[in-house]
């Protein structure tokens, strides 16, 4: 008998399909259900029937394999994570753009630098370095701050840190600096800190590590948000012009709101309030259309510079001094989207140094030839394989083409005959040699040697410089970090021995830690490969205080109210907050809100027990009298009021609260930053001093650090 076969054709199939097929919101295709909603479908498209209940012999019996439905969903599920990156584990993402300024041609012959006004997109990773995916986001660590820029000549990714200098001076030391700070081994924590042996054992080994370790113990390992950050490219790299001469470059990344971070005891209440903090924070402002910027910046050198100059620049434990070498703002980066979906955007996206355009080069930094090595091998591990590009989110946005193929997940595939060249057919890509990639034919010759250069050896004079370039308050935190981070080393040559690294940096800073730590007598200054220069001018740029923004825009007041609340002085607040384009939040004794003396209920952002003072910048106590008494009672809101006083912040308060401002101990000490509000007319001088944001004048006498 003939077989029976199809008479319908692949078109008529699809007519027939598009009767039960349907568009959703989000232009994807469903299958209806019964009731006109989209249908639940395995990952082969097929209905699923009952998704509540694996199929079973009887209703007691044992479950079956015959289970396709089933099987398929849980083997998905275990599959659903991959490695965490090794280091960097935890980020968060955003899109945006970068804007062009003026013609770089003279400089670089990079797409991206040549039109005035152009716009290109760009998705940025912040993030810190030893916390576990799952960690919190105060940890005292350096953060990073990775940018992709889909250029028309490919992607030019930017994987730099908040910070300007590294702990090493070579790649091969990497694995030891992170090991070290990593959980220990054996006992798999502390996590996301530094505070333990491992860590300061390995750095008070490797002298090469002090720069950096000012720059850690300082408050920029504490940012207040991503969008107070500044960045770092930390290496030098070159940017080289279409007659191929090479210019030496270092790139900084300068917040449009200023620099800001929170203090230690801040960072550790905010890490139980709140572990988010820094992702709510840019979710928060993107989502609200305040889109965060910030400028890039060079500093342009060229070979007689680098001859010159004190330090080599090809040492990334050292900064070129802005007041030395001036940076230069060359375009704006504006993030203003948040990804779709963080698994497929944030986690998958794979920054690589080795992504740079024609036009943008290497130096010989040895960790930045290292990390060149690195990046694509640890995409290869932590994405499965070499199509991690055929992601969208790792894909050129520009055209391209060439003669890879196949691998796992391949999604992108040839059409056609021809996968190599040369070929007969003149079919395929072909190069370029006028517009592909020259790398800039730099002359190198000498030995073949595993040597150190002579030129790396000052490993003191930048540290000291960075601690002498802070303002009283800043220095008094870096001591504090200092004591802090070793009150928690438990060997106590460890603690000398960083001790006599501080002796080389600053001696009265060496003395206060040494003094709190309860050393009987301070230990000799580290044998130094180089005495520490104090002839380097301190670099005023390097202080967060002295580069702070000087207003509260973007910052978040807190507004701590209740039944029966001064309307006015509620809706003035709310009217020069709005004005100053910063946020706020309502905090009261329920979430439900409250109703305000003029019978207004207003509805509250959070309860007292889920709003302490440590995630506002400043806040204002506007509770009635009776609202005063019965929060009296509650410790947390003591705690408000006593935490926003020892945290330094501008506090706001109507005459109702002084018996809230008595129990929490600070009416008998009020100062120039604690601040009444009698009336409406007082809010626009409160809110514009905010714009200080924090009384350091007040820290000596709370005992802060
Ligand atoms: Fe990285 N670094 N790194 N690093 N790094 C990684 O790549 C590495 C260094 C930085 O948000 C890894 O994709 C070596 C300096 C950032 O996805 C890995 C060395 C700077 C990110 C790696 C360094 C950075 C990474 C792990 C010493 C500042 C996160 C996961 C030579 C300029 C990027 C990954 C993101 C991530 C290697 C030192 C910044 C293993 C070998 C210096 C911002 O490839």
């Amino acid at each position: 008998m003939a077989k029976k076969t199809s008479k319908i054709s692949p078109a008529d199939n699809a007519t027939i399909h598009d009767q039960k097929l349907h568009r959703g919101a989000g232009g994807e295709l469903h299958q209806f259900a019964e009731d006109g909603k989209p249908m639940l479908t395995t990952a082969q498209g097929g209905p699923v029937s009952d998704d509540q209940n694996t199929l079973r012999l009887g209703a007691r019996g044992p479950a079956l394999i015959d289970d396709f439905h089933f099987r398929e969903k849980i083997f998905h599920f275990d599959h659903e994570r991959i490695p965490e990156r090794v280091v960097h584990a935890r980020g968060y993402g955003a899109h945006g753009y970068f804007e062009t300024y003026e013609s770089l041609a003279a400089y670089t012959r990079a797409d991206l630098f040549q039109r005035p006004g152009e716009k290109t997109p760009a998705f940025v990773r912040f993030s810190t370095v030893a916390g576990s995916k799952g960690s919190f986001d105060l940890a005292r660590d350096v953060r990073g701050f990775a940018v992709k820029i889909y250029t028309q000549q490919g992607n030019w990714d930017l994987v730099g840190n908040n910070i300007p200098v590294f702990f090493i001076q070579d790649a091969i030391k990497f694995p030891d600096v992170i090991h070290s700070v990593k959980p220990e081994p054996d006992k798999e924590f502390p996590q996301a800190q530094s505070a333990h042996d491992n860590f300061w054992d390995f750095i008070s080994l490797t002298p090469e590590s002090m720069h950096m370790i000012m720059w850690v113990m300082s408050d920029r390992a504490i940012p207040r948000s991503f969008r107070f950050m500044e960045g770092f490219g930390v290496h030098t790299f070159r940017f080289v012009n279409a007659t191929d001469d090479s210019t030496f470059v270092k790139f900084h990344w300068k917040p449009k709101l200023g620099l800001q971070s929170v203090a230690w005891n801040e960072a550790v209440k905010i890490n139980g309030a709140d572990p988010d903090f820094h992702r709510r924070d840019l979710w928060q402002a993107i989502q609200s259309g305040n889109f965060p910027e910030w400028e890039l910046c060079v500093q342009l050198f060229d070979q007689d510079f680098a001859d010159t100059f004190d330090f080599d620049i090809l040492d990334p434990t050292k900064i070129i001094p802005e007041e030395i070498l001036p940076v230069k703002p060359i375009g704006r980066l504006v993030l203003d989207r948040m990804p779709d979906n963080f698994f497929a955007e944030t986690e998958q996206v794979a920054f690589m140094t080795q992504n740079v355009p024609p036009g943008i080069d290497f130096s010989n930094d040895p960790l930045l030839q290292g990390r060149n090595f690195s990046y694509l091998d640890t995409q290869l591990k932590r994405l499965g394989g070499p199509n991690f590009t055929h992601l969208p989110i790792n894909a050129p946005k520009c055209p391209f083409h060439n003669f890879q193929q196949d691998g796992h997940m391949a999604m992108r595939n040839p059409v056609g005959r021809v996968n190599y060249q040369p070929n007969s057919w003149n079919e395929g890509p072909r190069e370029s040699p006028v517009q592909g990639y020259r790398h800039f034919p730099a002359e190198e010759q000498g030995a073949k040697v595993r040597l150190r250069p002579e030129s790396f050896a000052d490993h003191y004079s930048q540290a000291r410089q960075f601690y002498v370039s802070q303002t009283p308050p800043e220095q008094r935190h870096i001591a504090a970090a200092l004591i802090f981070e070793l009150s928690k080393v438990e060997t106590p040559v460890i603690r000398e021995r960083m001790v006599s690294h501080l002796m080389n940096i600053d001696e009265t800073l060496a003395s206060k830690v040494g003094h709190a730590l309860g050393f009987k007598s301070m230990p000799k200054p580290a044998d130094a490969a180089m005495p520490t220069r104090q002839d380097l001018e301190p670099s005023p740029a390097l202080s967060i205080i002295e580069r702070g923004p000087k207003r509260f825009e973007g910052r978040k007041l807190g507004m701590l109210v209740s039944d029966g609340t001064d309307a006015a002085i509620f809706k003035a607040l709310l009217a020069e907050i709005t004005e100053q384009k910063a946020a706020f939040e309502v905090i009261a004794p329920k979430i439900g809100g409250v109703t305000l003396s003029d019978g207004n209920w207003i509805e509250a952002h959070q309860m007292i027990d889920g709003g302490p003072s440590v995630l506002y910048d400043a806040v204002a106590l506007l509770p009635s009298a009776e609202g005063t008494g019965d929060l009296l009672k509650e410790a947390t809101a003591r705690d408000f009021v006593a935490d926003a006083f020892v945290h330094c912040k501008f506090i706001g308060y109507v005459e109702t609260a002084l018996p809230l401002m008595q129990k929490a101990g600070i009416a008998d000490s009020l100062d120039e930053g604690v601040i009444a509000l009698g009336a409406a007319k007082d809010v626009p001088a409160f809110i514009k001093t905010l714009g200080k944001l924090r009384v350091w004048g007040r820290e000596p006498s709370v005992k802060l650090n």
